[in-house]
């Protein structure tokens, strides 16, 4: 029977495919454009693996189309058997000898390049953050900074960033590919590495380790900004008062909800080392809302009433009073507005 598809299934085989790789490659997702140095690192040994491998290609295409045309069986020579190279010395020699070099050209380069990235020499003068994976949360700890945040990290461009990592649950794994490779985060033990971002721009980080129902949405962002603005940013969340009352009235309520309700005991604001919830210090800058969805009120009521519904299994699920729609309404308003520096994201560009 031919089907619908009939002759054309490669065609729509083809077809489907491209439209399943053309969801890929969001912008600043892809290691194929580095915008940072470990990333760069990366591609030189991606091309440098590419055209090894075009060149071993090559040489067995070669020697196929030589075989096939020379070797053919031929009219008047049906009892014709070439001559037998078995153990021949030289090709032995040359097929064993040519693999070697250009497994060398290799490993060379890829050895130098990872002690390269683990290259810890410059991190004592340099900017410390503990970053902790949570389920499905990131939180950053600025180290002798007091500055606390949770899925947003603000990075310096130009300067290596040295992030100390562990998880306070599972195995994650910290991924932003435009600028750097992965890096497993372990709840055992603390796992190094550092980014360095060469423009400014928001940088898309994921979850590279599956890590329960809502792994896939674990997402985060690197938002690189000059040195100044940076240094502007750090200064800015270290003055932050928690305590300091909203202007508008909605808000002052939501802030008297958010203690009610015991929010605060899950999320700090302010410099506050209190990880069991994403710090909220600046949340009214946040990319997204809980790692995915559009920072909007409409969202963050959904997310304040049901998270569930948002992020399956996640752990603040069940774990506070109910809240009405109207109660997360002013919640919202107060959250919203925990803007604390200009330093957003519009300063690196976007
Ligand atoms: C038991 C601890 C806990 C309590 C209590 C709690 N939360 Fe959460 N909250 C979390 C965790 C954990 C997350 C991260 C969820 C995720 O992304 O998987 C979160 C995420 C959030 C986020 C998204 C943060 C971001 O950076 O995107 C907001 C906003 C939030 N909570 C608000 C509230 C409000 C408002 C209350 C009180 C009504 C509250 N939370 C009570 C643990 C808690
Ligand atoms: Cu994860």
């Amino acid at each position: 029977m031919i089907g619908w598809m009939g002759k054309r299934k490669p065609l729509f085989l083809f077809g489907m495919l491209t439209l399943l790789l053309a969801g890929c490659g969001k912008e600043n997702l892809t290691a194929f454009e580095p915008k940072g140095y470990g990333a760069e690192s990366s591609m030189n040994l991606i091309i440098l693996s590419i055209i090894i491998m075009a060149f071993v290609l090559a040489i067995v295409l070669l020697v196929y189309v030589i075989t096939l045309v020379r070797f053919r069986k031929k009219k008047g020579q049906e009892n014709f058997i070439p001559k037998q190279v078995e153990g021949n010395k030289t090709l032995e020699t040359v097929w064993t000898v040519i693999p070697i070099i250009l497994v060398l050209i290799l490993a060379v380069p890829t050895v130098v390049a990872t002690f390269d990235l683990a290259d810890k020499s410059e991190a004592q003068d340099g900017i410390n953050v503990e970053v902790t994976g949570n389920q499905y949360w990131w939180h950053f700890n600025y180290q002798g900074d007091e500055v606390q945040t949770s899925q947003d990290l603000y990075i310096p461009t130009g300067e290596r960033v040295y992030l100390n990592m562990k998880s306070s649950d599972v195995i994650h794994s910290f991924w932003v590919p435009s600028i750097s490779g992965k890096m497993d985060v372990n709840p055992e033990n603390v796992n190094t590495m550092y980014l360095e971002a060469h423009e400014e721009g928001v940088y898309w980080g994921k979850c590279a380790e599956l890590c329960g129902p809502s792994h896939s949405l674990m997402d985060f962002k690197v938002i690189a900004v000059s040195p100044e603005e940076y240094d502007q940013w750090i200064s800015d969340m270290q003055s932050v008062d928690p305590e300091a009352d909203p202007e508008d009235a909605v808000a002052q309520d939501g802030k008297a909800l958010f203690e009610e309700k015991s929010c605060v005991a899950c999320h700090a604001i302010g410099s506050s080392p209190n990880a069991t919830g994403p710090n909220l210090t600046n949340f009214g800058d946040r990319t997204k809302i809980a790692g995915y969805l559009e920072p909007t009120e409409e969202n963050l009521v959904k997310w304040i009433t049901d998270p569930e519904s948002v992020k399956p299994g996640n752990k603040m699920t069940g774990n506070y009073p109910d809240v009405s729609e109207e109660e997360a309404e002013q919640i919202a308003a107060y959250l919203l507005q925990l803007s604390p520096s200009d330093i957003t994201t519009e300063s690196a560009g976007n």
